[in-house]
């Protein structure tokens, strides 16, 4: 071989890539922002076509379809990974983060690192957290000041036995249905009430069929960014280099335009004129969903998981 001889250049490839979400969402916002950082890292050889507003399926089939292969990159919510993943389970445990900057702490330090590398055996890589802020309870029928105001009420869940059990523990009725039916659902009445964060209560318009929103912030469950093993094993090791680097590169530019967006979503919300609860003291909700730990902490692992990030937390809590 000549002294110049260069070496091969490995063939174009287009990551299909999903979300549920419409495009000037911050999470598919995030997205494009990674695509374009990969085709400038990559010289053009790295590509990423991105699939918005959920055309590639709803989450929990479009991540079958990922663990299979047909989709490459996955934006989705932990929830739906909480029967695939267990460890994803912890970070949506109700109340485990005190705020949002605890939350984001967490999931840069060394306790992220570990939750998404727990999903390789499970065939995805766990490339980035993106925010989802904090989910709150919004209805149809009136408004949730305590854990009584949801007896019997019928709140639609994602599709996670997390969910499931922490709305039943506050005396409502779990209906999981994957988030593109909510919309016609709270319309026909099939149900009360979901649960969501500002953005996606806004985005989707549930604001404006469901009026009344408690923050109760019951759950911080992040978003993340996930890829198919299948096309990650194929890949060179600088392929894989510039796609974690791209990846990492979109999370800063995500909670920049995620905080904007929390701001404007609440802005619409309130000139809707709707009635938004703020909690006082959240101890009821609190109290009441403590039980849940008992139910999904079943091993040391997961246990001391969610203990380390009590304890992370500025009061060192050991319990939420
Ligand atoms: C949103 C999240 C979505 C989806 C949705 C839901 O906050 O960004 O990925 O999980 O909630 O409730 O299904």
């Amino acid at each position: 071989m000549s002294a110049l001889a260069l070496p091969a250049l490995a063939d174009p490839l287009t990551l299909r890539t999903t979300d549920t979400h419409p495009p000037d969402y911050p999470t598919v916002q995030a997205l494009y922002y990674m695509s374009e950082h990969l085709a400038r890292s990559s010289d053009g050889r790295l590509n990423m076509k991105i699939y918005p507003g959920g055309q590639l399926g709803e989450e929990k089939d479009s991540l079958e379809i990922t663990i299979f292969g047909g989709i490459d990159l996955n934006r989705v919510n932990l929830a739906p990974l909480n029967s695939i993943v267990p460890e994803t389970i912890v970070l949506g445990m109700p109340f485990i983060f005190e705020s949002i900057e605890h939350m984001r702490a967490v999931v840069d330090g060394p306790i992220g690192d570990e939750v998404l590398a727990a999903m390789e055996p499970h065939g995805l890589i766990g490339l980035a957290f993106y925010d989802s802020g904090a989910r709150s309870f919004y209805n149809v029928k009136r408004p949730i000041r305590t854990p009584a105001d949801l007896e019997g009420m019928k709140i639609r869940v994602q599709n996670s036995e997390l969910f499931v059990e922490m709305v039943s523990a506050l005396g409502a009725n779990p209906t999981p249905m994957s988030f593109g039916e909510v919309y016609e659902s709270l319309v026909l009445g099939t149900i009360d009430g979901s649960e969501n964060n500002w953005p996606s209560y806004e985005s989707t318009r549930h604001y404006e069929v469901a009026g009344f929103y408690t923050r109760t912030e019951h759950s911080m469950a992040p978003e993340v960014l996930v890829m198919s093993r299948h096309r990650w094993e194929r890949l060179a090791e600088e392929d894989r280099r510039l796609i974690r680097e791209a990846a990492r590169a979109s999370v800063p530019v995500m909670r920049r335009l995620w905080d904007q967006r929390v701001a404007r979503s609440r802005e619409v919300v309130l000139e809707n004129g709707n009635e938004v609860v703020e909690l006082a003291d959240k101890a009821p909700f609190r109290d009441a969903v403590r039980p849940v730990y008992d139910v999904f902490l079943t091993t040391p692992e997961l246990r001391d998981l969610a203990q380390r990030i009590l304890e992370s937390g500025s009061g060192g809590a050991a319990t939420p």
